[in-house]
């Protein structure tokens, strides 16, 4: 299916049709099936297979998403074992989350076992609140009297999706934080059904990484900011070589920070007034990166 028909279509698309798509896609995720890849509650263990594609914060932009989609050669990339990773915060600020989202849900329809969407915080089954939180009101201005059932729908989703990929030896993906607590992998893949007991799902939704070493409480008000040793230790814990995130904007769309030991890519546009919005092309073939080198490979637009 061309991607403009897709786009197309997420501007026509009818209640009910909405409303079957995100059915399909809850049963896709439950199921939680993908190619190459373990899943462990909502730990994705991921080979070290093909090229992939990483997206950070979308926040409604469809225009930035297109552009992505439209300029990645992403497809080409599904075909050949690659993955597209998106990690999270699809609505919400920008004025278009139902584009994103319908976009979105139709490649993992399309593809189910090649596309990983992650949680970010703004897809809210926390007690914590984002703000603002105004896709409820995009969904009804789009739709009306229907905005309910497709809210509740998208809570369903939501309470599913997957919070963490690792590629072993390689890369841990997740939108905001690495845990400052944490004992072993395991610990990760029972997040979720801990949450609120401890506070590590908690941290890797919300969590902000910072240059000095150390934990200081964070000014969200959920998770923390935690220093490059933190990092350093989690690194070492799930075997990996570098934390990509998304969370937080920077000003070309990618950041190389904490001694190159993690990432920010940031994909959305026109509300917080960074230049560029980027995405990165990751070769999980290769060799492991630092975040400096893979800041260097990462498409600005
Ligand atoms: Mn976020």
């Amino acid at each position: 299916m061309e991607l403009e028909s897709i786009f197309k279509e997420a501007a026509e698309v009818k209640a009910v049709d909405f409303i079957s798509l995100l059915d399909n896609v809850i049963d896709i995720v439950e199921e939680g099936e993908l190619d190459h890849a373990e899943a462990r509650n909502g730990l994705v263990i991921l080979e070290s297979k093909g090229k992939s594609i990483v997206i950070g914060d979308l926040h409604g932009d469809s225009y930035t998403l297109r552009e992505i989609l439209e300029t990645s050669k992403f497809t080409t990339y599904l075909n050949n074992d690659g993955k597209l990773i998106c990690l999270g915060d699809y609505g919400d600020r920008g004025f278009d989350s139902l584009t994103v989202y319908y976009t979105l849900l139709k490649l993992k329809e399309l593809n189910p076992r090649k596309i990983i969407l992650l949680i970010g915080n703004h897809e809210g089954v926390f007690k914590i609140p984002v703000y603002p939180h105004d896709i409820i009101e995009q969904i009804y201005l789009r739709f009306g009297e229907e905005y309910n059932e497709i809210y509740e729908k998208l809570i369903t989703l939501w309470s599913q999706l997957p919070y963490t990929v690792i590629i072993p030896e390689k890369y841990i993906l997740l939108h905001g934080g690495v845990p400052i607590e944490l004992n072993s992998i395991d610990d990760i893949s029972k997040a979720r059904e801990k949450y609120p007991l401890n506070s590590i799902f908690e941290e890797i939704l919300w969590s902000d990484p910072m240059d000095e070493g150390g934990v200081y409480p964070s000014p969200r008000g959920a998770g923390k900011l935690f220093g490059p040793d933190i990092t350093r230790k989690t690194l070492n814990i799930v075997n990996a070589k570098t934390l990509i995130r998304s969370h937080e904007p920077c000003i070309e769309g990618v950041e190389s920070i904490q001694e190159n030991l993690t990432l920010t890519v940031f994909s959305c546009k026109g509300i917080y007034y960074n230049k560029n919005a980027a995405y990165l092309p990751i070769d999980l073939k290769e060799e492991a990166k630092n975040s400096y080198e893979l800041a260097l490979e990462a498409i600005k637009l």
